[in-house]
């Protein structure tokens, strides 16, 4: 016996192991899409690490059952779906380390980290394939005490230890993964107006909005419904047009806030505009107002609870530059600590709501399509 084969775990150990790791790589990934404040590093970092301990263990398992797949005579039913489910693995552990070590890739609309989400969720549907033809129990015996303890220990020590490690080398090498934002994402045109990357949830493509049929509308939960034309929540450009607006004073205000996408990149910005809460004093909202939902001209909604959504920004602005449309003009949602894509683009109506609206995440995959 080797002295790695004596801290080995058993066969069916490590195979259940790679399956309770795949649990929380699944879990700890889909919530780091809705995570955006530093407080949620730990998802992030716990991703990695059990990431790493994954790679360990995928090729001890695929050490091990090499020669059924390289002998033909041992090849049965059930195969080809192993052979299947070691191409995603491997796919899904190689693009996340890709990505942390700097690695792009354009495919179209998408990029490397796109890839890493979208394998990761074909991995769950090819692993419950392969648990119906190959499903063992664990048993009590696969347990050895004190060696098991070590091992694991052993494990999740050098996974975290590799994930330090990362730190250095993309430091020291100077990759573009040195760069990254705890949620992983990278810096892109911050400061620089609207050029920035622009990202569409899969089928959200209006028309540009004329501003002049375009209306803000705030209802719900409130005692007054309002309306608002767009001049009247537009940044004048200077003091005379507010005058000759008929204006006092620019209602407008100015939020220090970064954009950080899911597919990988971030960017800061100052976000002018209106916020919220001044809308919602406006309106005079009802004693069982909770959350606010923020909807877009093509029915793409996200909502935020109350007290969040007061601070949050109605932009027409970013920079000194007014929103493209591309970014979402005449009026998009800006949502310090979150995610993009709750920040809705293309803002027609603010509707202040009792309850959170779960139709939200519907809402954000369906958008789009009934158009044309
Ligand atoms: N109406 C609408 N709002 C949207 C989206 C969308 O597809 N439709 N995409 C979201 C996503 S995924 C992101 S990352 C940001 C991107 O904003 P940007 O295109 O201005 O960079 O907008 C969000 N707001
Ligand atoms: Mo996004």
């Amino acid at each position: 016996m080797t002295r790695w084969q004596r801290f080995s775990l058993s066969p069916r150990l490590v195979d259940w192991s790679i399956f309770a790791l795949l649990a929380i790589e699944l879990g700890s990934g889909l919530l780091s899409l809705v995570t955006g404040r530093p407080g949620g590093q730990v998802v992030f970092v716990l991703h990695g690490i059990v990431g790493l301990c994954l790679c360990v263990l995928v090729f001890e398992k695929l050490r091990r059952v090499r020669k059924r797949v390289t002998r033909r005579a041992a090849w049965d039913r059930a195969t080809p779906v192993s052979v299947l489910l070691a191409i995603v693995t491997l796919g899904a552990l190689g693009s996340g380390i890709a990505w942390v070590l700097g690695g792009s890739l354009a495919l179209g609309p998408w990029g490397l980290l796109n890839l890493h989400i979208g394998l990761g969720l074909v991995l769950i549907v090819v692993v419950a394939v392969h648990l119906r033809h190959r499903w063992r129990p664990p048993q009590r015996r696969d347990l050895d005490g004190r060696r098991t303890v070590i091992s694991y220990l052993v494990l999740v020590g050098a996974g975290a230890l590799t994930w330090r490690l990362q730190a250095v080398f993309n430091g020291l090498l100077k990759t573009a993964g040195a760069e990254r934002r705890f949620t992983g994402s990278r810096e892109e045109g911050s400061n620089e107006g609207n050029d920035f990357p622009m990202t569409s949830w899969v089928a959200d493509d209006p028309e540009p909005i004329a501003i002049d049929d375009w209306e803000l509308t705030v209802t719900g939960e409130v005692k007054r419904d309002l309306a608002f034309a767009y001049d009247e929540i537009n940044p004048q450009e200077s003091a005379t047009e507010g005058v000759e607006n008929g204006r006092e004073s620019d209602p407008s205000e100015t939020l220090r806030a970064t954009l950080d996408c899911t597919s990988g990149w971030y960017s800061v910005h100052d976000w002018r505009g209106v916020r919220v809460g001044d809308l919602l004093d406006q309106a005079d909202a009802t004693e069982s107002a909770r959350w606010v939902s923020f909807r877009s001209v093509t029915g793409y909604r996200w909502s935020l609870p109350i007290e969040e959504a007061r601070g949050a920004l109605l932009a027409t602005h970013v920079g000194d530059e007014r929103l493209t449309h591309g970014h979402g003009a005449p009026l998009r949602l800006v949502a310090p600590g979150r995610r993009g894509f709750q920040w809705v683009k293309w803002v027609t109506t603010v509707e202040v709501r009792e309850r959170r609206d779960p139709g939200q995440w519907l809402a954000v995959f369906v958008s789009g399509f009934d158009e044309e």
